[in-house]
């Protein structure tokens, strides 16, 4: 069996995605999705110049060697833009493995482990009676565990407030809306949120919340220790995690549990924080970090020191990684949580699939791959649209992380 062709296709039906499909000689073809939010062109280029030429008349059944030349063969290893590229090959030669066994890829990974995957919602509001509001709503519509991002009095744009409600967009300008961060304002409010949110919803609901990278060690402690009474099931991305032993002094000073990784790349930037069991869930997903091939590598380390995964699962990652992932998480045995940020209908008519919210859970369906596919008449009526992420500054005008 031989792989004859791969195309890139990128479409942006509200927002932009990268495709990647794979064709052999026995017709069966396969999707993998390629999508780096802001810096897509990167990947297409990575793909088109360097990928394609090495793919083509290579067995795509040899998943593990394919891989591991792309990876050990490129010399420059790991990065946003490669390991994208890795994962858009790799869940493309899944798919076809899997349409070719007549599988499921959940089946072909092992088997169920779960009649369902719980998801999180992304509950937000402009102000604190905006966000209680968005969190019942959430669980009216069935939701069992909601994350909740609110405006912050004094903080114009506060992370995770888009204009949307259920399609919040964070990329939203040509060029990088600029925001600006007071860490004072942001600790002084999040926990009377969350004083409310329970006063209101009791604690049958699991709550969650991103911290999204602004805090140093010592104030991650201090907003984790604050909110122990509310009981979270997690708090994410309390701070950098360049350097993994920074989480070494948050741990120290908290035990609401811990998740980071959504901006990993492979599992050396998670040894660390794994190993030392200085976090609880881990966020890597399909899409940021090579694939199924190199994220079940990572799940099963996790496994040995009881770290739970919690794949990343905004909107810019395209539903071919949220088909993928659906069935990562029915076989994975520690999973945690997957993130569940809708698609709008756009973008669901350009990617056909057989996944469904039910009761709080995702379930996949049982047709043969991961049981995503793309509508190529569909996705060549939205071309690419330039989009950026914000970035962040402080009050007095110094470069913050977004
Ligand atoms: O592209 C950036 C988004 O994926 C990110 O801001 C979303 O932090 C995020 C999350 O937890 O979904
Ligand atoms: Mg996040």
């Amino acid at each position: 069996m031989k792989i004859t062709a791969a195309r890139v296709i990128v479409t942006c039906p509200g927002r932009n995605f990268v495709t990647l499909k794979i064709e052999t000689d026995q017709g069966v073809y396969g999707i993998g999705d390629a999508t780096l939010n802001g810096r897509e062109l990167s990947v297409v280029s990575y793909l088109e110049d360097h990928v394609i030429p090495c793919l083509i008349g290579k067995d795509p059944r040899r998943i593990e060697d394919i891989w591991q030349y792309l990876y050990r063969g490129a010399y420059w290893r790991r990065g946003p833009v490669t390991m994208r590229a890795i994962a858009a090959v790799d869940v493309a030669l899944w798919d076809i493995k899997a349409k070719m066994a007549g599988m499921p890829l959940y089946d072909l990974l092992g088997g169920r482990s779960r009649d369902g995957v719980l998801v999180y919602g992304h509950a937000n509001g402009a102000d604190l009676s905006e966000t209680i509001d968005e969190v019942g709503r959430y669980i009216d519509m069935g939701y069992k565990a909601v994350r909740a991002q609110s405006g912050i009095p004094g903080i114009a744009l506060a992370y995770g407030v888009g204009r949307g409600k259920l399609y919040y967009e964070p990329a939203d300008a040509a060029l990088p809306t600029e925001t600006v961060w007071d860490t004072r304002k942001y600790l002084n409010f999040i926990p009377g949120l969350f004083d409310k949110l329970r006063e209101t919803y009791g604690f049958d609901v699991e709550l969650l919340h991103d911290v999204h990278h602004r805090l140093t060690p010592i104030e991650a402690g201090q907003l984790g220790k604050a909110v122990e009474p509310h009981k979270l099931f997690w708090l994410e991305d309390v701070t950098p995690a360049e350097n993994q032993e920074a989480f070494k002094l948050v741990r120290q000073h908290t035990t609401t549990p811990l998740a980071v990784g959504e901006i990993f790349n492979t599992i050396w930037d998670c040894k660390d924080l794994i190993a030392n069991q200085y976090i609880d869930f881990i966020r890597t997903t399909i899409v940021g970090t090579g694939g199924v091939t190199h994220l079940r590598r990572i799940a099963d380390f996790a496994a040995i020191y009881q770290v739970r995964t919690g794949s990343h699962g905004a909107t810019d990652l395209s539903p071919v990684t949220m088909g993928a992932a659906l069935h990562f998480d029915t076989w994975v045995p520690n999973f945690g949580i997957q993130e569940y940020m809708r698609h709008s209908e756009e973008t669901d008519a350009v990617f056909p699939h057989d996944y469904q919210f039910n009761d709080g859970r995702l379930h996949v369906g049982d047709t043969p791959g991961h049981g995503v596919d793309i509508d190529e008449t569909l996705a060549a009526k939205y071309p690419y649209r330039p989009a950026y992420l914000p970035v962040a500054r402080l009050e007095d005008g110094a470069m913050w992380n977004w």
